[in-house]
């Protein structure tokens, strides 16, 4: 994995930490964080040892998006083209956070901006300070959201809030975001991280495998109807049943003891 101090990388018992780490800009995304943050997810998917991924951001900030002076279209060679940045960058990073089979547990420190916002709603367990901040930054500038952000806001929000936080560009504190759905709970700030590693942790001790087809389920259901659901949970139930850690989890209930999960 190429080294890069925009994002701080540590393992430990499993969970494969991230930590976006351009503070001084509130760690907004320029290309060489971008390439770091999808090598951190790349290795989460290759490597049988990552069970669970902690997304986090150093200092006062989560992520503020996109870094402003890197796509500036005052520039001499014309506006830049924000198509290519997307399906460059931000679509394949919301599609390895999305598509990876193990939990990704996302640690919200602080203000949490455009795409650093929507990154944080495509997670699948995130936590946020109670000081932190979500904004939808785009409109101010004249762009339309992204990083999933219309598909995810849609569909926990509804179209009313998702049409007002995205046109208004308002910001929500972490209280109503974990009340409307949008996060998992607010934490104290000076808990947050030891909160957010103790979930990664035990979500990384836990049988993986089954964790991983019931991200996959979840997140299918919403293009399903109640039959292919239906269906769909046969087929996973089939293969999670022949896991090792169902073998030992119900032998750990039978024996009365705590079952040790390898995720296989
Ligand atoms: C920044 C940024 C930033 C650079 C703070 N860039 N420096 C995708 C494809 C391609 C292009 C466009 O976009 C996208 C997706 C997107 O993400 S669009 C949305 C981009 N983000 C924004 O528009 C948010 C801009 N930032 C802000 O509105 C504020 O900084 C927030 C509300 C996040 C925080 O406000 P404050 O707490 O008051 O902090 P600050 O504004 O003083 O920022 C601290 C420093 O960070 C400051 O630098 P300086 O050298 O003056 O201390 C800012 O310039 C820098 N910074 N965001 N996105």
């Amino acid at each position: 994995m190429a080294e890069s101090n925009t994002v701080l990388v540590s393992m430990e018992a499993g969970v494969l930490t991230l930590t976006l780490h351009r503070p001084d800009k509130l760690n907004a995304f320029n290309e060489e964080m971008h390439r770091a943050l999808r090598a951190g997810f790349e290795r989460a998917h290759e490597d049988t040892g990552v069970r669970a991924v902690l997304l986090t951001g150093a200092g006062r900030g989560f992520s503020a998006g996109q870094d402003l002076g890197d796509r500036d279209p005052r520039k001499a060679d014309g506006p830049p083209d924000l198509g290519r940045t997307i399906e460059a960058f931000y679509n394949p990073l919301i599609r390895l956070v999305r598509s990876l089979e193990k939990p990704v547990v996302c640690a919200v420190n602080g203000v949490a901006a455009g795409a650093g916002a929507n990154l944080a709603f495509a997670c699948d367990i995130t936590l946020a300070a109670r000081s932190a901040r979500f904004i939808q930054a785009f409109s101010k500038i004249g762009l339309v959201p992204d990083s999933g952000g219309t598909f995810t806001l849609n569909r926990l929000l509804g179209e009313q809030r998702a049409k007002a936080l995205t046109m208004t560009a308002e910001p929500l504190d972490a209280t109503t975001a974990a009340e409307w759905g949008l996060i998992w709970k607010v934490v104290d700030d000076e808990a947050l991280m030891a909160e957010a590693t103790a979930l990664a942790a035990r979500l990384a001790a836990g049988p993986t495998k089954g964790l991983g087809l019931t991200k996959r389920a979840i997140q299918a259901a919403s293009a399903n109807d109640l039959d292919a659901q239906l269906d769909l949970e046969r087929d996973f139930q089939r293969e999670a049943g022949s896991s090792a850690d169902y073998a030992e989890g119900v032998a750990a209930f039978l024996e009365k003891r705590t079952p040790e999960f390898s995720g296989r």
